[in-house]
Protein backbone atom coordinates (compact mmCIF):
# COMPACT_ATOMS: atom_id res chain seq x y z
CA UNK A 1 0.00 0.00 0.00
CA UNK A 2 2.90 2.81 1.15
CA UNK A 3 4.91 1.72 -2.25
CA UNK A 4 1.80 2.20 -4.68
CA UNK A 5 0.49 5.55 -2.42
CA UNK A 6 3.78 6.81 -2.93
CA UNK A 7 4.17 5.99 -6.47
CA UNK A 8 0.71 7.43 -7.23
CA UNK A 9 1.13 10.94 -5.46
CA UNK A 10 4.43 11.65 -6.92
CA UNK A 11 4.86 15.07 -8.98
CA UNK A 12 5.27 14.84 -12.65
CA UNK A 13 3.53 18.45 -14.00
CA UNK A 14 3.16 21.48 -11.49
CA UNK A 15 -0.76 22.43 -11.91
CA UNK A 16 -0.45 25.87 -12.34
CA UNK A 17 -3.11 26.00 -15.14
CA UNK A 18 -0.43 26.66 -17.92
CA UNK A 19 0.15 24.52 -21.07
CA UNK A 20 -3.67 25.18 -21.86
CA UNK A 21 -4.63 22.40 -19.04
CA UNK A 22 -6.96 24.20 -16.57
CA UNK A 23 -5.80 24.52 -12.65
CA UNK A 24 -6.81 21.75 -10.52
CA UNK A 25 -6.62 18.84 -13.39
CA UNK A 26 -3.07 17.66 -13.13
CA UNK A 27 -4.62 17.06 -9.29
CA UNK A 28 -2.47 19.50 -7.82
CA UNK A 29 0.85 18.40 -8.46
CA UNK A 30 3.85 20.77 -7.31
CA UNK A 31 6.56 20.39 -9.55
CA UNK A 32 7.54 19.56 -13.54
CA UNK A 33 10.05 16.44 -13.95
CA UNK A 34 12.39 16.52 -16.38
CA UNK A 35 14.79 13.86 -17.46
CA UNK A 36 18.46 14.79 -18.35
CA UNK A 37 17.51 15.52 -21.71
CA UNK A 38 14.53 17.55 -20.90
CA UNK A 39 12.10 15.65 -21.27
CA UNK A 40 8.94 15.51 -19.40
CA UNK A 41 6.46 12.41 -17.93
CA UNK A 42 4.48 13.33 -21.60
CA UNK A 43 7.88 12.70 -24.25
CA UNK A 44 8.27 9.71 -21.83
CA UNK A 45 7.99 5.80 -23.28
CA UNK A 46 6.21 5.35 -20.03
CA UNK A 47 3.41 7.84 -21.11
CA UNK A 48 2.82 6.88 -24.75
CA UNK A 49 3.68 3.04 -24.36
CA UNK A 50 1.00 1.07 -22.40
CA UNK A 51 3.74 -1.85 -21.76
CA UNK A 52 6.17 0.58 -20.22
CA UNK A 53 4.64 1.53 -16.27
CA UNK A 54 7.53 4.00 -15.20
CA UNK A 55 10.26 6.08 -16.82
CA UNK A 56 13.40 4.76 -16.86
CA UNK A 57 15.28 8.00 -15.41
CA UNK A 58 12.29 9.41 -13.15
CA UNK A 59 10.32 6.64 -12.70
CA UNK A 60 6.52 8.12 -11.60
CA UNK A 61 8.01 11.56 -10.82
CA UNK A 62 9.59 13.15 -7.97
CA UNK A 63 7.98 12.04 -4.71
CA UNK A 64 6.15 13.98 -2.71
CA UNK A 65 5.92 13.42 1.28
CA UNK A 66 2.98 15.51 1.70
CA UNK A 67 0.85 14.29 -1.69
CA UNK A 68 1.66 10.90 -0.13
CA UNK A 69 0.48 11.19 3.05
CA UNK A 70 -2.51 12.55 1.60
CA UNK A 71 -3.10 9.84 -0.80
CA UNK A 72 -2.98 7.50 2.49
CA UNK A 73 -4.99 9.34 4.64
CA UNK A 74 -8.01 9.36 2.13
CA UNK A 75 -7.94 5.47 3.12
CA UNK A 76 -9.04 2.12 2.48
CA UNK A 77 -11.66 1.07 0.45
CA UNK A 78 -12.94 -2.21 0.34
CA UNK A 79 -13.52 -4.11 -3.18
CA UNK A 80 -17.32 -3.49 -3.92
CA UNK A 81 -17.65 -0.21 -2.42
CA UNK A 82 -17.55 3.09 -4.20
CA UNK A 83 -14.10 4.93 -5.08
CA UNK A 84 -14.08 8.40 -3.57
CA UNK A 85 -11.63 10.81 -5.77
CA UNK A 86 -8.90 9.75 -4.04
CA UNK A 87 -8.04 6.05 -1.41
CA UNK A 88 -6.50 3.07 -1.99
CA UNK A 89 -7.59 -0.85 -2.17
CA UNK A 90 -5.51 -3.77 -0.59
CA UNK A 91 -6.56 -6.97 -1.69
CA UNK A 92 -6.15 -10.13 -2.95
CA UNK A 93 -6.89 -11.75 -6.35
CA UNK A 94 -7.46 -15.08 -7.89
CA UNK A 95 -5.20 -16.21 -11.09
CA UNK A 96 -7.38 -15.21 -14.46
CA UNK A 97 -9.82 -12.99 -12.02
CA UNK A 98 -11.16 -9.53 -12.88
CA UNK A 99 -11.60 -7.23 -9.91
CA UNK A 100 -13.98 -3.63 -10.63
CA UNK A 101 -13.37 -0.54 -8.69
CA UNK A 102 -16.05 2.28 -9.30
CA UNK A 103 -16.03 5.49 -8.74
CA UNK A 104 -18.53 7.71 -7.07
CA UNK A 105 -18.37 10.21 -8.69
CA UNK A 106 -17.98 10.83 -12.96
CA UNK A 107 -14.67 11.93 -13.84
CA UNK A 108 -14.75 15.19 -15.86
CA UNK A 109 -13.17 15.27 -19.46
CA UNK A 110 -9.62 17.12 -19.44
CA UNK A 111 -9.31 16.02 -16.06
CA UNK A 112 -5.89 13.56 -14.95
CA UNK A 113 -6.14 10.49 -13.62
CA UNK A 114 -3.37 9.10 -11.87
CA UNK A 115 -3.58 4.89 -11.03
CA UNK A 116 -0.85 2.93 -9.59
CA UNK A 117 -1.20 -0.93 -8.90
CA UNK A 118 1.51 -2.50 -6.85
CA UNK A 119 2.44 -6.12 -5.87
CA UNK A 120 4.87 -8.67 -4.51
CA UNK A 121 6.95 -11.56 -6.38
CA UNK A 122 6.61 -14.68 -4.59
CA UNK A 123 10.21 -15.94 -2.96
CA UNK A 124 10.26 -18.88 -1.69
CA UNK A 125 12.84 -19.58 1.07
CA UNK A 126 14.65 -23.32 1.07
CA UNK A 127 15.78 -24.00 4.50
CA UNK A 128 18.98 -25.34 4.78
CA UNK A 129 20.37 -24.27 8.78
CA UNK A 130 19.39 -23.04 11.40
CA UNK A 131 14.72 -22.31 12.14
CA UNK A 132 12.77 -23.36 9.14
CA UNK A 133 11.32 -19.74 9.06
CA UNK A 134 14.71 -17.55 10.01
CA UNK A 135 17.34 -16.44 7.40
CA UNK A 136 20.45 -17.95 8.17
CA UNK A 137 23.57 -17.64 6.19
CA UNK A 138 23.62 -20.71 3.93
CA UNK A 139 19.41 -20.41 3.33
CA UNK A 140 19.18 -20.04 -0.56
CA UNK A 141 16.01 -17.90 -1.76
CA UNK A 142 14.13 -19.21 -5.39
CA UNK A 143 12.15 -16.97 -7.76
CA UNK A 144 8.32 -18.46 -7.32
CA UNK A 145 7.09 -16.17 -10.16
CA UNK A 146 5.45 -13.09 -10.38
CA UNK A 147 1.66 -12.75 -11.19
CA UNK A 148 0.74 -11.02 -14.14
CA UNK A 149 -1.20 -8.14 -13.18
CA UNK A 150 -2.77 -5.14 -15.47
CA UNK A 151 -4.61 -2.16 -14.98
CA UNK A 152 -7.93 -0.70 -16.96
CA UNK A 153 -9.61 2.13 -16.46
CA UNK A 154 -13.05 1.93 -17.90
CA UNK A 155 -16.03 4.13 -19.06
CA UNK A 156 -19.32 3.31 -19.02
CA UNK A 157 -20.91 4.28 -22.33
CA UNK A 158 -24.93 5.21 -22.81
CA UNK A 159 -25.78 1.80 -23.69
CA UNK A 160 -24.52 0.32 -20.54
CA UNK A 161 -21.12 -1.55 -21.96
CA UNK A 162 -18.11 -0.23 -20.51
CA UNK A 163 -15.22 0.34 -22.81
CA UNK A 164 -11.94 0.50 -22.01
CA UNK A 165 -10.20 3.85 -21.53
CA UNK A 166 -6.64 3.28 -20.80
CA UNK A 167 -4.52 0.34 -19.83
CA UNK A 168 -0.90 -0.43 -17.97
CA UNK A 169 -0.03 -3.92 -19.18
CA UNK A 170 3.43 -4.76 -18.51
CA UNK A 171 3.79 -8.00 -18.98
CA UNK A 172 7.64 -8.01 -16.65
CA UNK A 173 6.81 -5.27 -14.05
CA UNK A 174 4.91 -5.53 -10.41
CA UNK A 175 4.41 -2.03 -10.95
CA UNK A 176 1.46 -0.82 -13.05
CA UNK A 177 0.96 2.92 -13.13
CA UNK A 178 -1.29 5.29 -15.84
CA UNK A 179 -1.40 8.90 -14.99
CA UNK A 180 -2.90 10.34 -18.42
CA UNK A 181 -6.20 12.56 -19.45
CA UNK A 182 -9.74 11.71 -19.07
CA UNK A 183 -11.56 11.71 -22.43
CA UNK A 184 -14.93 11.54 -21.72
CA UNK A 185 -16.80 13.02 -19.08
CA UNK A 186 -18.93 10.03 -17.03
CA UNK A 187 -18.87 6.93 -15.08
CA UNK A 188 -15.48 4.93 -15.07
CA UNK A 189 -14.62 1.99 -13.09
CA UNK A 190 -11.13 0.80 -12.71
CA UNK A 191 -10.51 -2.93 -13.64
CA UNK A 192 -7.35 -5.06 -12.12
CA UNK A 193 -6.80 -8.48 -14.26
CA UNK A 194 -4.85 -11.00 -13.57
CA UNK A 195 -3.39 -12.35 -16.78
CA UNK A 196 -0.95 -15.22 -15.89
CA UNK A 197 2.62 -15.45 -14.87
CA UNK A 198 1.83 -16.98 -11.55
CA UNK A 199 -0.81 -19.80 -10.80
CA UNK A 200 -1.57 -18.61 -7.18
CA UNK A 201 -3.52 -15.77 -5.19
CA UNK A 202 -1.36 -12.52 -5.26
CA UNK A 203 -2.40 -9.66 -2.81
CA UNK A 204 -2.22 -6.05 -4.26
CA UNK A 205 -2.36 -2.47 -3.94
CA UNK A 206 -4.17 0.02 -6.19
CA UNK A 207 -4.03 3.97 -5.22
CA UNK A 208 -6.33 6.23 -7.23
CA UNK A 209 -6.48 9.69 -7.81
CA UNK A 210 -8.64 11.71 -9.82
CA UNK A 211 -10.78 14.73 -10.29
CA UNK A 212 -14.48 14.12 -9.48
CA UNK A 213 -17.45 16.23 -11.39
CA UNK A 214 -18.95 18.05 -8.54
CA UNK A 215 -17.64 21.30 -8.32
CA UNK A 216 -15.67 20.68 -11.57
CA UNK A 217 -16.68 23.69 -13.14
CA UNK A 218 -15.98 26.16 -10.47
CA UNK A 219 -12.50 24.56 -10.88
CA UNK A 220 -12.46 24.95 -14.38
CA UNK A 221 -13.59 28.14 -14.19
CA UNK A 222 -11.15 29.46 -11.56
CA UNK A 223 -8.33 27.69 -13.59
CA UNK A 224 -9.54 29.41 -16.87
CA UNK A 225 -9.75 32.59 -14.90
CA UNK A 226 -6.60 31.82 -13.41
CA UNK A 227 -4.76 31.42 -16.58
CA UNK A 228 -5.99 34.37 -18.40
CA UNK A 229 -5.48 36.21 -15.56
CA UNK A 230 -1.63 35.55 -15.47
CA UNK A 231 -1.26 35.91 -18.94
CA UNK A 232 -2.54 39.80 -18.49
CA UNK A 233 -0.20 40.20 -15.56
CA UNK A 234 2.95 38.57 -17.40
CA UNK A 235 2.48 40.38 -20.83
CA UNK A 236 4.22 43.73 -20.63
CA UNK A 237 2.73 46.66 -21.87
CA UNK A 238 5.09 46.86 -24.54
CA UNK A 239 4.09 43.73 -25.67
CA UNK A 240 0.27 44.15 -26.40
CA UNK A 241 0.45 43.92 -30.09
CA UNK A 242 1.14 40.39 -29.56
CA UNK A 243 -1.33 40.01 -27.07
CA UNK A 244 -4.54 38.26 -29.50
CA UNK A 245 -2.68 36.42 -31.38
CA UNK A 246 -1.25 34.61 -28.33
CA UNK A 247 -4.87 34.22 -26.90
CA UNK A 248 -5.70 33.27 -30.35
CA UNK A 249 -3.64 30.40 -30.18
CA UNK A 250 -4.52 29.73 -26.76
CA UNK A 251 -8.04 29.36 -27.73
CA UNK A 252 -7.49 27.07 -30.95
CA UNK A 253 -5.00 24.86 -28.53
CA UNK A 254 -8.07 24.46 -25.86
CA UNK A 255 -10.34 23.49 -29.25
CA UNK A 256 -7.95 21.22 -30.31
CA UNK A 257 -6.75 20.04 -26.99
CA UNK A 258 -10.45 18.68 -26.29
CA UNK A 259 -11.61 18.28 -30.42
CA UNK A 260 -8.40 15.27 -30.52
CA UNK A 261 -10.41 12.20 -28.66
CA UNK A 262 -11.36 8.98 -29.77
CA UNK A 263 -14.30 9.61 -32.46
CA UNK A 264 -14.92 5.34 -31.75
CA UNK A 265 -18.08 5.48 -30.06
CA UNK A 266 -21.40 8.19 -30.75
CA UNK A 267 -20.43 9.59 -26.82
CA UNK A 268 -17.58 10.64 -27.73
CA UNK A 269 -19.12 13.70 -30.06
CA UNK A 270 -21.43 14.27 -26.73
CA UNK A 271 -18.60 14.97 -24.29
CA UNK A 272 -18.10 18.80 -24.64
CA UNK A 273 -20.29 19.09 -21.76
CA UNK A 274 -20.85 22.31 -20.09
CA UNK A 275 -17.53 22.59 -17.84
CA UNK A 276 -15.71 22.23 -21.60
CA UNK A 277 -18.09 25.02 -23.14
CA UNK A 278 -17.71 27.45 -20.16
CA UNK A 279 -13.91 26.94 -20.39
CA UNK A 280 -13.53 27.66 -24.09
CA UNK A 281 -16.27 30.46 -23.84
CA UNK A 282 -13.49 32.12 -21.24
CA UNK A 283 -11.16 31.48 -23.81
CA UNK A 284 -13.22 32.98 -26.62
CA UNK A 285 -14.55 36.01 -24.55
CA UNK A 286 -10.95 36.39 -23.28
CA UNK A 287 -9.82 36.94 -27.36
CA UNK A 288 -12.88 39.48 -27.91
CA UNK A 289 -11.93 41.59 -24.85
CA UNK A 290 -8.47 41.80 -26.05
CA UNK A 291 -9.32 42.90 -29.37
CA UNK A 292 -12.04 45.20 -28.20
CA UNK A 293 -9.22 47.06 -26.19
CA UNK A 294 -6.81 47.37 -28.83
CA UNK A 295 -9.67 48.79 -31.38
CA1 LIG B 1 2.63 3.33 -19.74
CA1 LIG C 1 17.01 -21.01 8.39
CA1 LIG D 1 1.30 -6.60 -15.88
Amino acid sequence: VFRAALINSCDKYADDGTRTIPQGYLLGMERTVKDRAGLEWFDSGAFANDAIPLDNEFGAGHLNASRALRQYQYGETQLGMPLRHIGWANTTISPGGSQYYYFQNDLVLGSFISLTLCWDRVVGLTNNAGAAHACDLTDTFSNTGLANLNLFPEFLYSDGTWGQERQSISAVDSTEHIYKRISMTGKYRVKVDFQGGLNQNTNYALAWWAIPTPGAAGVLAIGAIGAALRRRRLQPARDTCHRPARATTAFKRSLFFFATRRPSHPDHVRAIDGPVLLLLCLEFREVLLERALLA
